[in-house]
């Protein structure tokens, strides 16, 4: 017999969940009851789950474990009636939204932090998916803050461990924890969305090379499966495939800066013509050609406009759905096609509502994030499929194919700027300033530049009327060029500030340029206008991509 035990606890001041859940680091959550009271806190702002069915599983990171044996002791002295949770804890943030829904489970609890650093001075995050399969609205992870403030007991069962490394079926006091195949159920989905005999046909043939780097982290044994299983891809192909507890001390952050081993490759005189990566977490994607790098928004726009060539969207897509930061490329995509883009904050939440409604099939952030109605979380090995899918039916390069996107769409030029770990008060004074005079800027000249508009983003969510505000500050100028200045709502020490720069170039002549040459008189106005230097201390940026 196992007892339910009620233990007092009392709250942390520091629980609200940011852009992606609570994000700390680990000797933070290692802190007695802290990860206990943000769970109870879930529970107790959740309705209607007795009996039910929970997910659970993580990106491997270091207490990922400790984390998942707890959650399971209080989902079952809570009332849950079974869990699904990956083998050995592991469970890639899209493979979570896939299994909720095709289990029709009440919703899911995700041990990530992402694209962050792992380790016993890492960090570590915990998240909250509701029976959608996407990360909870605003309104919910305010409600789980809201109860983590005045938190006064929790619910645990008293006994042991039990073991999540082999398949099958266990009893935990009056519930019942299901060991499943973390790959399988996010295979046999990306088998429906795109061609694989084809794709398999293109990798057969021998004259295709490619790279994918796990980065040690969770997709590692997704790629095994599906890449080299079931699509042929050779095993020399995957790099850094088996998860780390610490990502062999990388950042798994599939950018130009932190996958710097994929991107040399991809560089080098005998690059192979297909290179990708993913994230801590698996929701993230680089997509690279043979010496040549696709922006993030250049990729949602490109499959926008090819999707009709795979199986999983040869219907056409309902409508297309970026965040506020990403690049415009998609809204000519969307424009041509006679379908709606819709414009949301920074943060997969934003984008389930729509995806919900039907009213969009694609979504795409510039941070390295894509995905589809097909799940609710982006994706990192859906886009990468998606992009050998085209490469299989259009058997042209990937540079062939963003020259002629260019071409036919003109290019968004495109690029963000990280100031990561600066004084959090600092950037919180030059976002101040920025909203004081941000309004005044309308009509003023910076070189050839004139400003239309400035403001700080709002979003009305066109479904549920909700609004959401100061989600970061736009300055826009009358040649449909862009400014973006705001803080990372995922950061865990000091404030990351992120400065977004766009321009647009209709002329097929002047599309061949450097981004960061091509954006040279973008990134001087916003030093000038937000006294980026003054205000940070720092001469430049630490990660541009
Ligand atoms: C960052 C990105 C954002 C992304 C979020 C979560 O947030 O900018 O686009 O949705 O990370 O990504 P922020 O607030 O630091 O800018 V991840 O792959 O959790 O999974
Ligand atoms: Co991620």
């Amino acid at each position: 017999m196992v007892n339910v035990v009620v233990r007092e606890t009392r709250p942390y001041p520091d629980q609200r969940p940011g852009t992606s859940g609570l994000r700390k680091k680990v000797p933070v959550f290692q802190q007695e009851n802290y990860l206990e009271n943000f769970v109870q806190s879930i529970f107790d702002s959740l309705e209607g789950y007795q009996g039910k069915l929970l997910v659970v599983g993580g990106d491997g990171r270091y207490y990922n474990r400790e984390a998942i044996q707890i959650i399971l002791r209080m989902a079952a002295a809570n009332g849950f009636g079974r869990v699904l949770v990956g083998r050995g804890g592991l469970l890639s943030t899209p493979a979570v939204s896939c299994v909720i829904r095709k289990h029709a489970a009440f919703g899911g609890i995700i041990l990530s932090a992402s694209h962050n650093p792992a380790g016993p001075e890492g960090d570590f995050g915990i998240k909250y998916n509701i029976g959608n399969g996407g990360p909870a609205p605003e309104k919910i992870t305010e409600a789980i803050y809201a109860r983590s403030q005045v938190i006064d007991r929790y619910r645990t069962l008293d006994c042991g461990d039990i073991d999540l490394d082999s398949p099958g079926e266990r009893a935990l006091g009056d519930m019942r924890v299901e060991v499943i195949d973390p790959v399988a159920d996010y295979a046999e989905l990306m088998e429906q969305l795109f061609d694989f005999d084809l794709i398999r046909t293109l990798i057969d043939a021998g004259a295709f090379e490619m790279r994918f780097d796990a980065m040690h982290a969770v997709t590692g044994p997704y790629a095994v499966e599906i890449l080299e299983n079931r699509l042929g891809v050779s095993p020399s192909s995957l790099m850094h495939a088996r998860p780390k507890e610490d990502f062999g001390g990388g950042h798994p952050d599939p950018n130009l800066v932190y996958a710097r081993e994929l991107v040399d490759i991809m560089y080098s005189a005998n690059a192979p013509d297909f290179g990708a990566a993913s994230d801590g977490d698996g929701d993230r994607n680089m997509i690279l050609g043979r010496r040549c790098f696709i922006t993030p928004s250049d990729s949602l726009a490109v499959l926008a406009a090819n999707a009709h060539l795979t199986p999983g969207y040869r219907r056409g897509l309902a409508g297309i759905a970026r965040s506020m930061p990403t690049s415009q490329a998609a809204d000519r995509v969307a424009d041509r096609l006679g379908i709606e883009l819709y414009e949301t904050p920074t943060g997969w939440k934003f984008f389930g509502n729509l995806l919900d409604a039907g009213k969009v099939t694609l979504c795409g952030e510039e941070s390295f994030g894509t995905g589809s109605d097909h799940v609710r979380e982006k994706d990192g090995l859906w886009a990468v499929l998606f992009w050998l899918n085209l490469l299989a039916v259009r058997k042209e390069s990937v540079q062939t194919i963003i020259n002629a996107h260019w071409r036919s769409y003109g290019r968004n030029y495109y690029s963000r700027h990280d100031y990561e770990g600066v004084d959090a008060d600092g950037a919180g004074q030059l976002m101040d300033s920025l909203r004081r005079h941000g309004g005044d800027l309308a009509g003023r000249r910076f070189g050839d530049h004139e400003v239309a508009f400035s403001d700080d983003f709002a979003y009305r969510d066109p479904v549920d009327g909700s609004l959401s505000e100061h989600q970061g500050l736009r300055i826009g100028f009358t040649d449909g060029s862009r400014i973006v200045f705001r803080l990372s709502g995922t950061g865990t020490s000091g404030a990351t500030l992120r400065v977004y720069l766009e321009r647009y170039e209709a002329d097929p002549q002047k599309q061949g340029l450097d981004a960061q040459d091509a954006l040279a008189d973008l990134i001087r106005i916003a030093d000038e206008v937000a006294r980026i230097r003054h205000y940070t201390g720092r001469e430049a940026p630490s990660v541009i991509t």
